[in-house]
């Protein structure tokens, strides 16, 4: 594994444009379970991608408010781990990086990434459910009148007839289109991609990788699994996010201070 991460800090410290992109994976060591991870409890029952849909909204709301106020508070008691801030460091080290994230925990913000592009949106924000206002019809949860929980999701205060949902992206959603507009420039622009926790089953973000890929990018993967992209990659660092990423940024510095 030395000669691997060596091999891959050696192609990150001399990128000119280094693109990172993360999955649930990179927050499995802060706690946050991944998708395919059983989720313990009430939720073990259901599948996500049921429940993350418009569909199951539609059909049962207070079911759906309940599993992201659940999601909310487990991940609100966890903390970025010592891969988010490996990631951020490279934004000091290097001249160009770009941090794509799958991920809605808002991790890499707390750990200092800068140039971040949410894909899936953020389990923290909140929006009309009819995008009264335009979409998103953003809605700060805190500002509302209180509520009665037990009735599911508050009403939007701007419409009062759709209801308050987390600005998230459901399956069947279509992604933001900026972020995903920019999120494929800066892949097929990119010399180097960083890809980081991702079991690449869900599309489009699945493409990004790939796309690199087309136009030449070394690609570096690190999960401890093989995953649906790993043929794609130059490197795959079989090893723990949080584990591995700093010892990569290590000889990234290394290399850097000795050049
Ligand atoms: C859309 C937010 C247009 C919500 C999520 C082709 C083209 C376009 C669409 C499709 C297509 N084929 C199928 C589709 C439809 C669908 C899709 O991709 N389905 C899949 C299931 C086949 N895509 C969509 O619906 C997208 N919308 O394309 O709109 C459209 C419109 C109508 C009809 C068709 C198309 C929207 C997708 C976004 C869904 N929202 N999240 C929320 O969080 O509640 S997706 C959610 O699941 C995550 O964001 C992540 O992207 C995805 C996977 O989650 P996980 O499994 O948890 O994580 P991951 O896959 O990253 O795997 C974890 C990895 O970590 C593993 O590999 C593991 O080995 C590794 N790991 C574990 N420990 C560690 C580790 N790695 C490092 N360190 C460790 N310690």
């Amino acid at each position: 594994m030395d000669y691997l991460i060596r091999q891959a800090a050696e192609r990150i410290a001399y990128a000119r444009h280094l693109v990172i992109s993360t999955g649930a994976g990179v927050s499995k060591e802060s706690g946050v379970p991944t998708f395919r991870d059983a989720l313990d409890g009430l939720w073990a029952q259901y599948d996500p991608t049921e429940l993350a849909t418009p569909q199951a909204f539609q059909r049962n709301p207070k079911r759906v408010w309940d599993w992201y106020t659940y999601r909310r508070e487990m991940v609100s008691k966890t903390h970025p781990n010592p891969g988010h801030y490996a990631l951020a460091e490279l934004e000091g080290l290097l001249p160009k990086v770009v941090l794509i994230t799958q991920n809605v925990d808002n991790h890499h913000q707390l750990a200092g990434s800068r140039d971040i592009i949410p894909l899936h949106g953020n389990l923290f924000a909140f929006k009309c459910s009819t995008s009264c206002q335009g979409n998103p019809t953003s809605i700060d949860l805190d500002s509302l009148a209180p509520w009665n929980p037990e009735d599911g999701p508050p009403r939007c205060p701007y419409c009062n007839s759709g209801y308050v949902r987390p600005d998230v992206v459901w399956f069947h959603e279509t992604l933001p289109e900026a972020q995903l507009t920019r999120a494929f420039e800066e892949a097929q622009n990119c010399d180097v991609m960083l890809v980081v926790g991702t079991s690449g089953a869900v599309y489009p973000a699945a493409w990004i990788p790939i796309k690199a890929a087309e136009r030449g990018a070394f690609l570096i993967e690190v999960n401890p699994q093989p995953s649906e992209l790993t043929r794609a990659m130059n490197i795959h660092l079989a090893a723990p996010s949080g584990e591995v990423l700093p010892q990569v940024v290590e000889v990234v510095k290394q290399l850097l201070h000795s050049s």
